[in-house]
């Protein structure tokens, strides 16, 4: 397949969902490979240990390089671009979604507890892309999450992954904006309306609607969008909504 994607985590079984619907498709039909690993396959002892005590003291535990460090050596490869989930990373974006989405393999490296002996992510980086990314400014207990997510955003954008081609790139963030609202039938309904724009069958008033609709929703709800949008995006109309 054009993407190989790899996880490696101590949950492998929260990892199911990727088996599940759209991309479980797109596995069936050679567009995406995906395997799951269980960290706990590479270590030595009876305990099947992953995690120590943190240098310096602190709460928490930290999960063992020497573990993780054999884990990548047999996970990654030549083409291996290495993404560590960890709410201290670089927000991934949809940018971030289109970049991965061209790349041949794909590893994700969970962790659990205070994080993964950063040794491990030194050493990896002598030898490939190491990513570390956040996918928002919240807290979760794990990678594993935020890896569906990521996985989701990546390949609903290869070729083939969605049913319809033009709609992968035509959503919230292709244009720097946030989409506006949608309507399908009854026409009225709990004496709610569609708006009458939308009946008018005139589509250059429908894109004029849709675009304000667009731009009412970013100013309320994310400012710091407008704020970010590339010179000239906004025309004489625009700046009047
Ligand atoms: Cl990528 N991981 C964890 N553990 N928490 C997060 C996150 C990632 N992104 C936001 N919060």
């Amino acid at each position: 397949p054009p993407l190989r994607i790899d996880v490696v985590t101590i949950f492998p079984e929260y990892l199911e969902p990727l088996r599940a619907a759209l991309l479980g498709r797109a596995v069936e039909r050679g567009l995406l490979g995906i395997g799951v690993h269980d960290l706990r396959d590479w270590t030595h002892d009876v305990h099947r240990a992953v995690d120590d005590a943190p240098y310096g003291g602190g709460p928490g535990m930290v999960m063992k390089p020497q573990v993780w460090g054999e884990a990548l050596d047999d996970v990654c490869g030549e083409h291996t671009r290495l993404v560590v989930p960890t709410p201290a990373g670089r927000p991934f974006t949809q940018q971030t979604a289109r970049e991965y989405a061209t790349e041949r393999h794909l590893v994700f490296a969970c962790g659990r507890y205070e994080g993964i002996d950063q040794r491990v992510l030194t050493d990896a980086a002598r030898r490939m892309p190491v990513d570390e990314v956040s996918i928002g400014d919240f807290v979760l207990v794990g990678g594993e999450v935020a890896v569906l997510a990521m996985v989701e955003a990546v390949a609903r954008l290869l070729p083939g992954v969605l049913g319809n081609p033009v709609s992968a790139e035509q959503d919230s963030f292709s244009d720097g904006l946030l989409e506006g609202p949608s309507y399908t039938r009854p026409e009225v309904w709990r004496d709610l309306a569609v708006p009458p724009v939308l009946r008018s069958g005139n589509h250059a008033r429908i894109d004029r609607w849709r675009r304000d609709e667009s731009l009412t929703r970013t100013f309320h709800r994310r400012p710091d969008l407008l704020e970010r949008l590339p010179e000239g995006s906004l025309d004489k109309h625009d700046r009047e909504v």
